[in-house]
């Protein structure tokens, strides 16, 4: 089904801004079980479902506001984004599903306070902070699901963008995808810790959609992921409900280097680690060893995720002097 069909069955014929301007945030999120790969490419439904942690204010904040002029405006962190960048083409053709042709242009401002380094992925935070400022520019009063949704189409992982803390994006089975939404789990963790671990800045060489894409058409160990991706996100939900640290950080730890294993056996293949990568793996599993409780998660590309707790945060930051450490169930 396209976009628009789907968007048609559930929005007014005319839609047009109810205000000049509107403004929200959305957090960036970190999958603790993966989403890797799509059933449906158009509306990004997903093979699995996925949990991910949401990261507090490291996230996006968009204001949209209406303008006099023959075109939008994008700008990401105050600079303006050229009308041909396929950032401002992919924001502008996602504006056009919610809006009659007739509506005012826009001035789209986006700025993001995640480290771009780190590897977090903006499109959540930032497809998901424009859903949620469009929806109020137009009115839709959409319920939190409908946004989820509407986030998705966006980009896969802006479906759990919409909420904070631990939230768990279901696969849905329909065919117009509007089962496909996030929920937020209702459970907090005020002493878990996420650390950034920035080993490589290069911009990645094969992005996440193709990657995904390439994933599914080519790789066989593809074919035991959705097997792997939902029992893991059982024990994440279990050990979330329980407070269980170890089987948390075991179980995404293992996850993500599943989610890696179907990469690297893509053709060509996916290797989104650099030396680097490795070194900090190796030596997350000596501390390990040590009796540091310990672990990680990667995603399409070469920086760590490291999950530990508030407890272990001295030992953890001598180890890895330059971690950016993020509490995402302590209001700052
Ligand atoms: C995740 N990733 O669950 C997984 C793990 C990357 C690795 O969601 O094509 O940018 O826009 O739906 O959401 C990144 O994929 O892809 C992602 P699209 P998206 O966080």
């Amino acid at each position: 089904m396209r976009k628009q069909d789907v968007i048609a069955k559930l929005l007014p014929a005319t839609r047009l801004p109810v205000c000049s301007v509107a403004e929200a945030f959305a957090p960036s999120n970190i999958a603790l079980s993966k989403y890797w790969g799509k059933r449906d490419a158009e509306l990004n439904l997903p093979v699995n479902p996925s949990l991910s942690v949401s990261l507090g204010r490291l996230g996006s904040h968009t204001r949209l506001s209406c303008i006099d002029a023959a075109q939008d405006e994008v700008l990401l962190n105050d600079q303006p984004v050229a009308e041909d960048d396929s950032f401002s083409r992919k924001i502008v053709s996602y504006l056009d599903l919610f809006r009659s042709e007739d509506a005012p242009r826009l001035r789209i401002e986006t700025r993001n306070n995640i480290p771009t380094a780190a590897g977090l992925a903006s499109s959540a935070s930032g497809f998901a902070a424009l859903a949620k400022a469009l929806d109020q520019l137009m009115g839709f009063n959409s319920p939190p699901a409908q946004l989820s949704a509407f986030a998705r189409m966006g980009s896969g992982s802006a479906s759990r963008s919409i909420f904070d803390g631990f939230v768990e994006w279901q696969m849905g089975v329909r065919e117009d995808g509007m089962d496909s939404v996030a929920v937020r789990l209702p459970a907090n963790w005020p002493a878990l810790r996420i650390g950034l671990l920035t080993v490589a800045a290069a911009a990645k060489p094969v992005g996440s959609r193709a990657g995904m894409q390439r994933t599914v058409e080519t790789a066989h160990l593809y074919q035991s992921w959705p097997l792997q991706a939902n029992t893991d996100l059982e024990k994440i939900r279990e050990a979330i409900i329980t407070q269980d640290f170890t089987l948390l950080g075991q179980t995404a730890e293992r996850n993500a280097l599943s989610m890696h294993a179907t990469m690297i056996a893509s053709w060509p293949p996916l290797l989104y680690w650099q030396p680097e990568s490795v070194a900090a793996m190796q030596r997350i599993w000596q501390l390990r060893a040590e009796g540091l409780p310990l672990y990680f998660t990667m995603d399409a590309g070469p920086n760590l995720k490291l999950l530990f707790l508030e407890q272990d945060q001295a030992a953890v930051s001598a180890a890895f002097p330059d971690l950016q450490v993020v509490a995402p169930f302590v209001q700052p």
